[in-house]
């Protein structure tokens, strides 16, 4: 449904952005890290920010159960149909293909009729509660973008929190708590996505509107992003580029969406009435036919692509970063400190690129490629020389390279590679300024310095 509104959307997004994406995803239109462009100086390229597409994540994930011998089916045990007491004869046999209900069953594909689910073993130590926590792990940071959705086969628990992690299962957040009596069970008063607002978005609230009992029709379960971001972006998810300044923004609402591990927390069965029948214990279990998690790597907005090889996803990263989420820049390009990838301006947002160490310039080959020796430096006729290059980015702090020539500066910067601030050079600097140092020059960039006669960008 979301998608079809997000395809007129971003159709004209896609029309500009790019011929090559066959069709629009949800925030689609950063899907090029890099483009060739042709300009007067010729052709150069152009980056911007970037990330993989929204996909369903249940693909990639690892479930496991505690405790770990909670599924149903061993030994084979009968259970009673949904809201019918008196019909126990259903039977669990793990040993049985037709009859066993694993965890993978709630992550086939669904649309066959009956459903395939997992099952939990009934109620029968009734009074100690019957608990099963379910762990759902990438083993990768990833940002969702779509409801969390929980099928139930058999009644929706009476008392469920759903949590997160963001540092691989080690500490756990809860993200929403669901309840028949959110007082009684979590000492909460029940609330609503729809009583947040911009302001409150991140509260973490519990919700009865889900748990409405043991015999109602309705078995599914939200975790309600699209509401969450319909506070920034409008009802139907129009004005996206709020939603992305904020995100940019605001690192605690990006984080909030961001998780590696979620865990479902059942903690007390679809009873419906005020006492569990005690007679009928093979009547109340857990059962889930299928979960929905879509979502994607989360890149820094610094990839497009993300791969899944011996059971572990991997951004591809570009912008000359690197690391599992292109958290950091590669070697011999940290001539600036690391930085996300930013949506703004839309659409095309920035980069960020890592920018080559001045002190690896004549140390790399591909550098090295383009930029001559020192000594070998037409100085008298410096146009013979290649100064720098966009795609390797050698000008600095926002700097252009003119025709492989000298670097374009912005008004506050200088030297060969806008390395340089002006009033830093002038010596007027206030210690208040706010600006970063310059990087350290280093001594080839001296030498050419010298053998240059100026600090300033190249006049031609
Ligand atoms: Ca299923």
């Amino acid at each position: 449904m979301y998608l079809s509104r997000f395809l007129s959307i971003h159709a004209l997004w896609v029309t500009v952005s790019s011929v090559m994406q066959p069709y629009p995803l949800v925030w689609g239109h950063y899907d090029v890290c890099k483009t060739q462009i042709y300009t007067e100086e010729g052709k150069v390229w152009d980056y911007m920010a970037c990330q993989p597409e929204s996909t369903d994540m249940t693909k990639y994930l690892k479930v496991k159960l505690d405790p770990p011998d909670i599924t149903c089916g061993d030994p084979p045990e009968s259970f009673c149909a949904m809201g019918n007491p008196y019909m126990c004869n259903n039977e669990c046999d793990a040993s049985t293909p037709e009859l066993a209900h694993p965890p993978e069953l709630m992550f086939d594909f669904e649309g066959r009729h009956p459903s395939t689910f997992w099952q939990s073993a009934t109620w029968k130590e009734y009074p100690k509660p019957l608990q099963v926590n379910i762990t759902l792990s990438w083993s990768k940071t990833i940002e969702l973008t779509d409801n969390i959705v929980i099928t139930f086969e058999s009644g929706r628990p009476d008392q469920m929190i759903l949590e997160k992690s963001l540092d691989y299962g080690r500490t756990w957040q809860p993200y929403q708590y669901y309840a028949t009596d959110c007082l009684d069970a979590f000492h909460m008063d029940p609330k609503s996505v729809k009583d947040l607002s911009q302001h409150t978005v991140l509260e973490i609230i519990c919700t009865e509107e889900y748990s409405t009992g043991y015999t109602t029709n309705s078995k599914i379960i939200h975790f309600e992003i699209k509401d969450r971001f319909a506070f920034f972006a409008g009802p139907r998810l129009r004005n996206m580029a709020s939603l992305y300044g904020q995100l940019d923004t605001t690192k605690k609402l990006r984080d909030f969406f961001t998780v590696t591990d979620l865990r479902i927390r059942l903690l007390r069965p679809a009873v419906g009435e005020i006492f569990v029948d005690e007679l009928h214990l093979a009547r109340y279990f857990y059962a889930i036919s299928d979960i929905k998690v879509r979502g994607r790597c989360k890149c820094n907005l610094h990839a497009t692509v993300c791969v899944y090889d011996n059971s572990k996803l991997t951004c591809e990263c570009e912008h000359n970063t690197t690391g599992p989420d292109c958290g950091k820049c590669k070697k011999n390009y940290q001539g600036r400190p690391w930085s996300p990838g930013s949506y703004l301006p839309i659409p095309k947002g920035t980069a960020n690129t890592c920018i080559p160490s001045i002190s690896s310039i004549g140390n790399s080959p591909k550098f090295n490629r383009i930029w001559p020796n020192i000594s070998s430096l037409e100085v008298s006729n410096p146009k013979q020389a290649n100064v720098c290059d966009n795609e390797l980015l050698h000008c600095q702090n926002g700097g252009t390279c003119h025709n492989n020539l000298r670097c374009l500066c912005p008004a506050a910067y200088t030297g060969i590679f806008c390395e340089k601030l002006r009033c830093e050079e002038a010596g007027s600097c206030g210690s208040d300024s706010g600006q970063a140092a310059p990087p350290q020059c280093s001594p080839a960039l001296l030498l050419l310095t010298a053998l240059l006669g100026t600090a300033s960008p190249l006049a031609f």
